[in-house]
Order: structure tokens, then C-alpha cells, then sequence
């Protein structure tokens, strides 16, 4: 699972692993960076490993015999040389294991800002796309890699079919610029190519693009389509829009997608003919993941507020030994 690892914070690795161990999963994590912090902050610090560091891994695996995977999973990639030798540890796990289940996160950018370099979308698209099972881009990654613009549902699932054309049999665009206005539809409801029907009667859903879905008070909004049969009665594509209860203030909304895609795995994997199952639990997931971190803030919030009002109470001259109201509120921050 080569993914970025934080000591800061939970993106890459340290959101996926414990969710999927939850779920069931022996995880065997590789970093493909090592930062203080993800990359929304205004300084970063660590190292991005090359493509050297991971075949280095690869051979030590491969040469003690612990080359036995089911999935590969790859998020935030820092370099060409790594996004390079991920192509080179998917053909050797697929060797091991035909039936490998290979889930990219093609971690590129969002809201319209790219945060890896030019060159990483040309390997992605001649590369990896080609060794991808499932493919979990944001609007903004899918657009990249397709050169088209999704403006509405029948553009997505269009950029979707251009997609399995690349490569994955199953894609879901995570993260979409749907409207917070539009009625919420979490029952799945197209079939592929049929777009008119795809909304279920919401064909006014306003699509925007001005902003983020996953904002508080939005939605988290996806398409979602794939190639793979279907048991009776359940869509090949679809799209399914959920409230999100918080987003981390000092993060984009790409972040929540680590989380996400790790989530479609594992219940992917639990529903490998029923995709829109898959998906709703993975979001349920997701959503309750939020809710959780919402009620965690709030609390925190709380208690903050608490402490500086007791300390403005017993705030006396100086000299007193009291700790200020602000080393009191560091203070519960760091407890
Ligand atoms: O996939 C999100 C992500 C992963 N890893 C690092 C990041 C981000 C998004 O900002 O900075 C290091």
C-alpha cells in the first residue's frame, strides 16, 4: 500500500490502514513520502522516497516469499520514479496473484489546483491507468486525465466511459462540484449510458462549479460506474450524494478521499457484484467518520472556551505563578 505517511495529522496511510484492518484486512503500508504534515499547510518538512527505496522493498518481499496479495492500494505519489516502480510492484503482484485487485487513487490535485508535478499525469494515463482495477479520481483528477469537463451527470458518466477505455473496469469520481441545493439522491438509479434516467427524476440538480462539495453543510456527491457484471436489478453506474457533517478546517476536501478509497476497497471487495452497495456502505463509512470528528471538535471547542473563561477569572497580576488564559488554553489544545 505505498501511500504518503504524516507524523502530523491522517492522510494516506495513517487514514487508511486502521480502517481497513477494521474491516479485515492484513495491511502491509509502504510510504511514498514522509512529511511533518500534509501538504495544505503553509510549510512542509520530510522526504518523497524514489522509485528506488520501493523496488528495494519490492526484492526484500519478493525474496523471503511475502508476495501474496489480494489489492494493491496507491494514494498520494511524490515523485515520477516511485508512480514508475508502483507500475513495476503491480506486475509483479498481479504475477503472484492473477486476481489481484488494484485500487488507484490518482492523487493529482483538487479544485481546480494541481499539486504534483506535470509529469505524474502523463505516467498516470500511459502507465498505471493500463494496471488499474478501480480508479477513485476527484472531479478535478478525472478532467486531468481525461481532457474533458464534467458539468453535469451525463459528462461524468461520459469521462467515466473514457476512463474504463484507459484501463479500470470500475471508476468512481469521488468529490464532485454538485450543488448543496440539489435534493439528495442516495439510491442508486442509472443505468450505464442511460443518463436521463440517471438522476431519478432530478434533472434540474443544479451542478456548479464554484466550489468544493465537501463543505460544511454540503454534500459529498459521486458518480460511480463500472464494466463488471452486476447481480439482477443493481446499476452498473450511478450517482449518490450524501450530507458531510464536517470537513477538517486546515485541509482540502481531497483528503477525505484517502479515507474513501480505502473504504470502497474493503466493501468493494465484500460486494464484488454489487457496486452500489459498495459505495453506500463506503460512504455510510465516511459519513459517520465525520460525524464522529464533528462531535470531537465541538467538544474541544468547548472545553477551550471553559478554560479561558475560568482563566480570565483567575487571572491576577502578574507575578502569581497562575498560567496565562493563553498557556491555559495551549494547555487543553495539547492534552
Ligand atoms: O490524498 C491527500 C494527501 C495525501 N498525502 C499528502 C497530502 C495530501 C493532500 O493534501 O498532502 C502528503
Amino acid at each position: 500500500m505505498p501511500q504518503s505517511h504524516v507524523v502530523s495529522g491522517y492522510v494516506g496511510n495513517k487514514s487508511a490502514t486502521l480502517p481497513l484492518q477494521l474491516l479485515g484486512f492484513d495491511v502491509d503500508p509502504i510510504m511514498s513520502v514522509q512529511f511533518s504534515n500534509h501538504t495544505g499547510y503553509p510549510t512542509i518538512r520530510g522526504k518523497a522516497f524514489d522509485g528506488d527505496h520501493l523496488r528495494e522493498l519490492l526484492e526484500g518481499l519478493e525474496s523471503n516469499g511475502l508476495i501474496r496479495h489480494t489489492h494493491l492500494l496507491t494514494g498520494y505519489i511524490g515523485t515520477l520514479s516511485t508512480l514508475e516502480a508502483i507500475a513495476a510492484v503491480a506486475r509483479t503482484l498481479r504475477a503472484a496473484n492473477p486476481d489481484l485487485t488494484y485500487v488507484c487513487d490518482p492523487v493529482l490535485g483538487d479544485e481546480g489546483k494541481c499539486y504534483v508535478s506535470e509529469e505524474l499525469v502523463g505516467a498516470y494515463r500511459s502507465t498505471i491507468l493500463p494496471l488499474a482495477s478501480v480508479l477513485t479520481p476527484n472531479q478535478f483528477e478525472a478532467e486531468l486525465l481525461t481532457g474533458r469537463a464534467i458539468t453535469d451527470e451525463a459528462s461524468a458518466l461520459a469521462v467515466c466511459d473514457a476512463l474504463h477505455a484507459m484501463g479500470p473496469h470500475t471508476v468512481i469520481i469521488t468529490s464532485m462540484e454538485a450543488s448543496s441545493s440539489s435534493s439528495a439522491s442516495s439510491a442508486p438509479a442509472a443505468a450505464a449510458g442511460d443518463s436521463s434516467g440517471a438522476t431519478g427524476g432530478e434533472q434540474d440538480d443544479p451542478w456548479t462549479r464554484g466550489g468544493a462539495a465537501l463543505l460544511p453543510g454540503r454534500h459529498i456527491t459521486l458518480v460511480a460506474s463500472t464494466q463488471r457484471e452486476q447481480l439482477p436489478g443493481r446499476p452498473s453506474a450511478f450517482r449518490s450524494c450524501r450530507p458531510a457533517f464536517y470537513i477538517p478546517p486546515t485541509s482540502s476536501a481531497g483528503i477525505l478521499g484517502d479515507l474513501l478509497a480505502a473504504l470502497l476497497l474493503a466493501w468493494a471487495h465484500r460486494h464484488p457484484a454489487d457496486l452500489a452497495t459498495a459505495v453506500e456502505t463506503a460512504l455510510a463509512g465516511l459519513q459517520g467518520v465525520l460525524r464522529v470528528t464533528s462531535a470531537a471538535v465541538a467538544a474541544e471547542e468547548r472545553a477551550a472556551a471553559a478554560a479561558l473563561a475560568a482563566s480570565a477569572d483567575a487571572d491576577g497580576p502578574p507575578g502569581q505563578g497562575l498560567l496565562s488564559s493563553r498557556e491555559r488554553s495551549a494547555a487543553v489544545f495539547r492534552a
